[in-house]
């Protein structure tokens, strides 16, 4: 099962995606999402100048092998654009091996281990009344948890928060744009704000928050006590997690559990969280963690220690990765919840999928393989556009985390 042909296909349908295409011998063909937000054509150049050279003409079924052979034989290791460039190449391997079998995906993972996916949607608002309103608005949708984020008094922007009816789209076209910060007024709204959902809401729903790396450990400790009495699902992000130890620190003083993980692109940026149970759920997804190959490694090892997957699906994400995702969901043993931005509808044509959403759960679909198309002659009319996402400065001008 040679490949005989590759190609990368970069479009804007709304915003940037780079997918990959392989196909073998006899005309089957796989799909992989080298998306990686902001940085989009230097994965598309990894791809094309220096990995698709080496794959024509190898065998498409030695997924593993194959895996090594760029990972390995790049010499320089890690860093999101050759993880995400491999992400690729694995994710088009498995759709293709699937599809020569047709059966979809998570059957040659081990099967289901559950029978739909749980996901979290995005309720968001410039101020408290608004995202309270856009709360009311998810769980009428079916949602069963909801991730809130909202705007802080004294902050003129913040992470987190889509404009009007919109989906939440942080990329913005040409130069980046600002956003100021300021910790302490963050660390005043939020236990209020959490406090409001709880009254109104009631106590079922599942509530999520991502602090957006943002806070020092003994910040983010103080604020995951602050939480503890909304019981959140999970708080995410709450300290830039370069630095494995720091979430000692945060443990020892908190027991609202801990999501990490979507800026992480191998197993070794979260084996000492998980080894020494810093986190409840490892965020990382396929196409930012060297595929499905690799994250399932992540999974396994997370699963010894009781830590749960919950991927990244943010809208930056294209279709084919969530369609991965949703595999791989359904199939991995210690699957802990899914993130889930629906696309715009310019996005869904491009990439026809097969998984769906019903009542707060997903389900990839039974079609052959990851079940995600690509509409080339689609993707065509929608050209290429330069954008990036936002920087962030503390209200005297320094730099910080966005
Ligand atoms: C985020 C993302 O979904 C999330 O939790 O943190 O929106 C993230 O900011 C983007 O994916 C960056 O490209
Ligand atoms: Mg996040």
């Amino acid at each position: 099962m040679k490949i005989v042909d590759a190609k990368v296909i970069v479009c804007c349908p709304g915003r940037n995606f780079v997918t990959l295409k392989l196909t073998v011998e006899d005309g089957i063909y796989g799909l992989g999402d080298a998306t990686l937000n902001g940085r989009e054509l230097a994965v598309a150049s990894y791809l094309d100048d220096h990995v698709i050279p080496l794959l024509i003409g190898r065998d498409a079924r030695r997924i593993e092998d194959t895996w090594h052979y760029l990972y390995k034989g790049a010499y320089w290791r890690r860093g999101p654009v050759t993880m995400t460039a491999i992400s690729a190449v694995d994710t088009a391997l498995w759709d293709i091996r699937a599809k020569s079998l047709n059966v979809p995906l998570y059957q040659l993972l081990g099967g289901a281990s559950r029978d739909k996916v749980l996901v979290y949607g995005h309720a968001s608002g410039s101020d408290m009344e608004k995202t309270l309103g856009s709360f009311g608005h998810f769980l009428n949708l079916g949602y069963r948890a909801i991730r809130a984020q909202s705007g802080v008094p004294g902050l003129k922007a913040t992470y987190g928060i889509g404009h009007g009816e919109t989906t939440y789209e942080p990329a913005v076209r040409d130069a980046p744009p600002e956003d100021h910060w300021s910790t302490e007024h963050y660390l005043r709204f939020v236990p209020q704000l959490f406090e409001r959902l709880r009254t109104e809401f009631g106590p079922e729903v599942h509530l999520l928050h991502d602090a957006h790396h943002r806070l020092t450990p003994i910040e983010a400790a103080r604020l995951g006590r602050d939480l503890e009495p909304f019981r959140l699902f999970w708080l995410e992000d709450p300290t830039a997690a370069e630095l494995q130890p720091a979430l000692r620190l945060i443990r020892q003083h908190t027991t609202t559990p801990i999501a990490i993980g979507e800026v992480f692109n191998t197993i070794f940026d979260c084996q000492q969280l998980i080894e020494e149970q810093l986190i409840d759920f490892i965020r990382s997804t396929v196409v930012h963690a060297g595929g499905i190959t690799h994250l399932r490694k992540i999974a396994h090892l997370a699963e010894a220690y009781q830590v749960r997957t919950g991927c990244h699906g943010a809208t930056d994400l294209s279709p084919v990765t969530m369609g991965a995702a949703l595999h791989f969901d359904l199939s991995v043993h210690n699957f802990g919840i899914q993130e889930y931005m629906p696309h715009t509808e310019e996005t869904d044509r491009v990439y026809p999928h097969a998984y769906n959403f019903r009542d707060g759960f997903m389900h990839p679909g039974e079609a052959p393989g990851l079940g995600v198309q690509i509409d080339e002659a689609l993707a065509a009319k929608f050209p290429y556009q330069r954008a990036y996402l936002p920087i962030n400065r503390k209200l005297d001008g320094t730099l910080h985390s966005w």
